[in-house]
């Protein structure tokens, strides 16, 4: 049966305060969970996924997770251990031990940023798009990091039998705002398409999926995210004349364009706090 109480942890966050809106018209009851509280949510659950404790009794109960708690942009080494590495075991292992057989997982694109972007113009041919199984390639220890949780992932599904959707997001915003974005940008209505996808497609394993709206000029093979029954809805394109007019198309000759990730493999976005 497909879950009905989902655990969402960086409730508080931008994808976290934009999910809440929208999840539950799929029938979901959410629990929310964020080390910030949320104001006029009294009932969500404050708590660091450092303790293990309050991580513990956060999921209990719950049928699934849709982990998106975390530090989201590059930060020093020690912050994404404690945040993002430890965090994700924290929440893991209290998963396996209240058994709860399925996790939706906040991967990202940076996992992959140093994967060359395909070069030529859109629309990409389709064996020319990235696919899932293409090897790790950070850009950042933030990407490391993400690395990690899908290796994570594997491992407590081969030892342990936990389902996990692995979900690579590219840019999950209200709208698109660079020009690298018209090729990763994921609406907010394709992101709770494709969550609720991952939440309740059945015999999932461990799957790697794109994150993304079925965009005009796609970089990379949406093909497991549908085997999901993901169906994107959305194309950035309507935004293409406006962002193009200000920035111009993507310079493959410049380091900042060349790959994935963007300016991540350049010049990083720091966590501010
Ligand atoms: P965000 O930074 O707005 O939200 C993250 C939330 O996690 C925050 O509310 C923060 O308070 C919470 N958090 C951080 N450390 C915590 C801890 N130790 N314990 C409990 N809560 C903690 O990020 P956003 O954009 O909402 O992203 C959500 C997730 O999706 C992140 O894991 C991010 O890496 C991932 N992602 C997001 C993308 C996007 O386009 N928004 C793209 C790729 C991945
Ligand atoms: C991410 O992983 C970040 O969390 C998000 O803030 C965006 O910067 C996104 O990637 C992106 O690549 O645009």
């Amino acid at each position: 049966p497909a879950p009905r109480t989902v655990l969402l942890t960086g409730a508080a966050g931008g994808l976290g305060t934009l999910m809440r809106g929208l999840l539950p018209a799929y029938g979901y009851e959410l629990r929310l969970f964020d080390v910030v509280p949320i104001e006029g949510e009294p009932d969500a659950v404050v708590g660091d996924l450092a303790d293990r404790d309050a991580v513990r009794e956060a999921v209990r109960g719950v049928d699934a997770v849709l982990h998106l708690a975390g530090i989201s942009l590059e930060a020093d080494f020690d912050k994404i251990l404690r945040a993002n590495i430890e965090g994700t075991y924290n929440l893991y292992e209290a998963a396996r031990e209240e058994k709860v057989d399925r996790v939706v997982f906040a991967s990202s694109n940076h996992a992959v940023g140093y994967v060359p972007r395909p070069a030529g113009p859109a629309p990409v041919a389709p064996g020319d798009l990235i696919p899932v199984e293409t090897r790790h390639r950070p850009d950042t220890f933030y990407g490391l990091s993400k690395c990690f949780g899908e290796d994570l992932a594997q491992l407590y599904w081969d030892r342990h039998g936990l389902q996990t959707v692995s979900v690579r997001i590219g840019s999950c915003f209200m709208e698109p705002t660079s020009v690298r974005m018209l090729s990763v940008w994921m609406s907010p209505g394709d992101g709770a398409r494709l969550f609720h996808a991952a939440l309740s497609a059945e015999d999932v394993g461990h799957s790697i999926v794109y994150g993304s709206s079925a965009n005009t000029r796609l970089w990379w093979d949406l093909s497991s995210a549908r085997a999901l029954g993901y169906e994107p809805q959305d194309d950035s394109e309507q935004y293409a004349p406006k962002l193009l007019a200000e920035h111009g198309e993507l310079d493959p000759e410049k380091p900042e364009h060349a790959c994935l990730g963007g300016h991540f493999t350049t010049d990083p976005p720091r966590w501010p706090h």
